[in-house]
């Protein structure tokens, strides 16, 4: 486990961004986890959690003209760590889309910089891949070119195909790695340090054995 993986969990933890339960998801799964990453709802918490997303950009080598946030829980995540960035010393440019199309003023869909060149898709989960299949035709459809796409969380779980993870599915379907600050073994991990967690490790693993990728 890295530090900033580590930093992230806790942190998720304490804002309880992640929460332990019994949660629907989008995908139609019953999970007994759940990130919500609306939590992470104050200026510290968002500082810190830019630096755990510009360390993992850093551990990735990924080569990006742009962050794109997508609408609307990738917003605030792509700021934060636009701002991170320009902290160590690279300021880019950031956009995030509208979920509906705006007629008067400016209009569009699309706010910030202007989307070209290389884009790096920032949000905050992945489970089946549905929203990052989403923001890939945002930003096709903008003119920029998705070159990749960072998250906070990978829930590590089956895609919509088979045995292989949502993030694995994304990378064959559109040649896009998938990086995040952390998954489910990272989580998993933690539960040897952190009671609050080690308490759910028995229903955690039940559901990777039930929805987790394979490879
Ligand atoms: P997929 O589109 O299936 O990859 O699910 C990702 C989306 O599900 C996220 O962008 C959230 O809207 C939502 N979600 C969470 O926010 N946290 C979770 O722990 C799980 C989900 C989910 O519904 O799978």
């Amino acid at each position: 486990m890295k530090p900033h993986q580590s930093r992230f969990l806790d942190l998720a933890l304490a804002r309880r961004v992640l929460r332990f339960g019994e949660f629907s998801l989008k995908s139609g799964r019953t999970s007994p986890y759940f990130f919500n990453a609306g939590l992470f709802d104050s200026g510290a918490a968002l500082d810190t959690l830019g630096g755990c997303y510009a360390d993992a950009l850093e551990q990735s080598g990924l080569a990006f003209d742009m962050l794109f946030g997508p609408a609307y829980k990738g917003i605030p995540l792509a700021t934060a760590l636009a701002v991170a960035l320009a902290r160590r010393g690279r300021d880019l440019p950031v956009a995030f889309n509208r979920k509906e199309a705006k007629t008067h003023g400016e209009g569009g869909l699309l706010i910030g910089a202007p989307v070209a060149g290389r884009v790096l898709i920032v949000d905050d989960v992945i489970t089946a891949g549905t929203a990052i299949r989403e923001s890939i035709q945002t930003i096709r459809a903008a003119g920029g070119e998705p070159c990749g796409v960072l998250i906070a969380l990978d829930r590590q779980e089956r895609g919509q195909a088979g045995h292989r993870s949502a993030a694995q599915e994304v990378t064959a379907e559109f040649g896009l790695p998938v990086h995040a600050i952390a998954g489910l073994d990272e989580l998993l991990a933690h539960a040897d340090e952190r009671p609050e967690i080690a308490t759910h490790k028995a229903a955690l693993l039940a559901y990777r054995a039930q929805y987790g990728s394979q490879a």
